[in-house]
């Protein structure tokens, strides 16, 4: 057993761990119900490799904060509390999804605990943030919203808008980008005016901050930074979150783009497995209790796949309800 590494206390490290562990298995266990052709619709873009970073940012917010997710957010909406049951009915197409099947992996949104929706628009959730941030300076209700996107996001249009403005109207918006390195087949150093991105930053005149996105630890450090600046009214900050993607972007992408030895680096610095490693040596945790918590993972996984495949399929004559408004 060595010295313990870091200010938090036990139950919040394990905490962290449970979190990042249930967003690994709901993902492997997704993947393995795609292959075997049980889901509906496109291929769901797997965040395997990048759970610190949507628990490290997400556990720095209160529970009626904000978030807005991407097309690689199923991370994100657990960590902001979602139920795998109704995560899993949203993947199965079911009624009881949580936009009752018409959404699908892409389009999760969970408003009543902060989530404003997963978006499958790269880059379209900025000025949705933009506006929750605006919305809540006039409320004055000191919120706060996470905006997630990825790092070829920070090519569209409509993040540098909505930096600018968040900067100018000082609004309370952490923008966090999940720098995987790739964008689709694209390494994001061959795109990039900046090769790091949150350089980007300055040209806003707002802070820019760069973690490492494999220790849930810094992130939620960094996180929590950015996030006392927005709640004092003291604006936006852009937090770069140096990650990795270990899966393709979707099912039907080989990985032509990069090595095999270069994703084998990356799974030396796996989050998950290193921070249980960690918790071990620094004796905050044994595993008998993490065998228990993994068993735990497990029935939850199970009983939130069952609860989708007995869910009722939406009735074809209502299908575009909750799509299009009624006239
Ligand atoms: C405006 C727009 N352009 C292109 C696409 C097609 N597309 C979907 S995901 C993606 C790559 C996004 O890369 P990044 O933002 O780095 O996120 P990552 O997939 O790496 O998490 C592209 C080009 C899209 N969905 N929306
Ligand atoms: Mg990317």
């Amino acid at each position: 057993m060595t010295e313990a590494s870091s200010s938090l206390d036990p139950q919040t490290r394990i905490s962290l761990y449970r979190q990042m562990l249930r967003i690994r298995k709901f993902e492997e266990k997704t993947h393995e119900l795609y292959k075997a052709g049980r889901l509906t619709g496109m291929s769901p873009h797997l965040c395997i490799g990048e759970e610190a970073s949507a628990v490290g940012v997400i556990s720095a917010l209160n529970p009626d904060d904000y978030i807005l997710s991407t097309h690689r957010g199923h991370g994100h909406c657990l960590a902001k509390g979602a139920e795998m049951g109704k995560m899993y009915a949203e993947l199965f197409g079911k009624e009881t999804g949580y936009c009752h099947g018409r959404g699908g992996s892409m389009h999760i949104a969970d408003v009543a605990k902060g989530n404003l929706g997963a978006n499958g628009i790269v880059g379209a959730g900025c000025p949705i943030a933009l506006g929750a941030g605006l919305s809540i300076q006039k409320r004055h209700t000191k919120q706060v919203v996470v905006c997630f996107f990825g790092d070829a996001a920070t090519n569209q249009g409509t993040f540098h808008e909505a930096m600018n403005m968040s900067k100018a109207f000082r609004l309370p918006i952490v923008w966090v980008c999940e720098n995987n390195l790739y964008g689709l087949s694209t390494p994001i150093e061959n795109v990039a005016a900046t090769p790091t991105l949150s350089d980007r930053a300055r040209g806003y005149n707002m802070p820019g901050v760069t973690v490492d996105g494999m220790d849930v630890e810094a992130v939620r450090a960094a996180a929590q930074e950015a996030v006392v600046r927005a709640r004092a009214g003291e604006g936006p900050t852009l937090l770069e979150v140096k990650t990795y993607r270990y899966f393709g972007h979707g099912a039907s992408d080989h990985r032509p783009y990069r090595t095999r030895e270069e994703e084998q680096d990356w799974w030396k610095r796996c989050p998950v497995a290193n921070f249980r490693r960690k918790l071990l040596s620094e004796g905050v945790t044994t595993e008998a209790d993490l065998a228990e918590l993994e068993q735990k993972i497990d029935a939850e996984v199970a009983a939130g796949i069952a609860f989708a495949e007995s869910s009722p399929d939406p009735e074809p004559e209502k299908s575009t309800l909750y799509v299009y408004t009624e006239d």
